[in-house]
């Protein structure tokens, strides 16, 4: 069961995923947001790779489709939304395929210059593809970078994405992962 705290953090997630702003979570959403990234990474220079991506969020949006579009009317809902969370958190193996691994691989697309560590400009290049502001990345930005030397290690975001997903602890730092819950409306 979700806890109240859980609920509206991804309720709060679930905005963030509906790019388009039409209440539902669909391939739609996923398309615009391998759009933003595309624009992001100078595609024509690195078509191959843009590709991949491109490809990698749809697939994304099928696995999610699958999983949590319940009447099957190819939009996933708030209700389907928070009841696919609900399974995915109580079941290990998945929370390690649909959450780490996804963080993992995010981590590596944004570290554009490959030194280990996600700078402020690379994060917030993270946060605009969803069509967050800059201003708000940064205040995040802050959040996550625990020690305070600039950039976001690995470990830093690994620890704010196990609390933002599994935590029920309101003080913790993670549950700002996506900007501070309630924001979005
Ligand atoms: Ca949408
Ligand atoms: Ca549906
Ligand atoms: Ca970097």
């Amino acid at each position: 069961m979700l806890t109240p705290l859980q609920q509206e953090k991804l309720t709060h997630y679930f905005r963030l995923y509906d790019v388009d702003d039409d209440g539902c979570v669909a391939r739609a959403d996923f398309e615009r947001v391998a759009e933003n990234v595309r624009a992001l990474h100078l595609a024509a220079e690195r078509p191959l790779e843009h590709r991949a991506i491109r490809h990698g969020f749809l697939l994304r949006w099928e696995t999610l489709r699958a999983s949590a579009d319940a009447d099957d009317n190819g939009a996933v809902d708030l209700m389907e939304w928070l009841r696919h969370w609900d399974e995915v958190l109580a079941d290990d193996g998945r929370y390690q395929g649909e959450v780490a691994q996804l963080a993992d691989r995010l981590f590596e697309l944004f570290d554009t210059d490959g030194d280990g560590v996600l700078g402020a400009d690379e994060f917030c290049n993270f946060y605009g593809i969803y069509g967050l502001k800059a201003a708000m990345a940064r205040l995040v930005f802050l959040d996550l970078d625990a020690d305070g030397d600039g950039t976001v290690t690995r470990e830093e975001l690994m620890q704010m994405v196990h609390e933002f997903y599994r935590g029920d602890d309101p003080g913790a730092p993670g549950n700002r992962l996506f900007g501070p819950v309630g924001i979005l409306g």
